[in-house]
């Protein structure tokens, strides 16, 4: 089973690589920011109190995103693998996805970052703000909010899959193709 979890900064190309990925390895895509904005769109409670804290670039509670993979996972107990795209973004949820993977005798086989500079960042998320109009790419202001709570909160979870020898990063400026081959040298190395 591949577990493989696609890290990096707001911007940093998850969503985009994650699409390309699963069709090649038929892995089962679980990203908690589509899973928001998912409830966002239906209108449940979760997604109002969502709605409130992404707007203003924070991240959501840990109970929260642990108790939608945590779902996800029971509804896909005959899935080839997963991608985690955007969870986890704290050291709480990553000892959390442990717990669950190794309840099913599964486990992360590695970790991937993608390393992108904060001012291409903006550059990304601003213009996507402007394409799809997303409320938490449209303003400037939200979208350092957003890095600062990266770097805070989330850098730390490289450092826990480093220490378990399952971190590899990869250079996340340059062409989506070229990115892939990239991504996909390292996935067929766990094979
Ligand atoms: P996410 O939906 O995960 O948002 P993201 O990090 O901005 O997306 P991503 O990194 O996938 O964007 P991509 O690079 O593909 O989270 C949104 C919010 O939800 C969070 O701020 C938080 O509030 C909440 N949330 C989600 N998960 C949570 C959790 N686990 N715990 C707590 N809160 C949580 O795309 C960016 C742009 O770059 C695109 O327009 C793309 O076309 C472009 N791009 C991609 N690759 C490129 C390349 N190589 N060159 C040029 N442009 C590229």
């Amino acid at each position: 089973m591949l577990n493989l979890v696609l890290f990096g900064p707001p911007g940093a190309g998850k969503g985009t690589q994650s699409q390309k990925l699963i069709e090649k390895y038929q892995l089962i895509h679980l990203s908690t920011g589509d899973i928001l904005r998912g409830e966002i769109t239906q209108g449940t409670s979760l997604g109002i109190e969502a709605k409130k804290l992404m707007d203003e670039g924070k991240l959501v509670p840990d109970e929260v995103v642990i108790g939608m993979i945590s779902n996800k996972l029971d509804n896909n107990s005959d899935a080839k693998g997963f991608i985690f795209d955007g969870f986890p973004r704290t050291v709480a949820q990553a000892e959390a996805l442990d717990s669950l993977l190794a309840s099913k005798k599964a486990q992360i086989s590695g970790m991937i970052a993608l390393q992108v500079e904060e001012a291409e960042l903006e550059k990304r998320l601003l213009l996507r703000g402007k394409e799809s109009g997303r409320p938490d790419d449209a303003n400037p202001e939200i979208i350092k909010k957003r890095i600062v709570e990266y770097n805070s909160k989330t850098a730390p979870v490289a450092n826990y899959y480093e220490e378990q020898g399952k971190l590899k990063n990869i250079n996340g400026v340059g062409s989506i193709e070229e990115i892939f081959s990239n991504i996909c040298q390292v996935i067929d190395n766990y094979k």
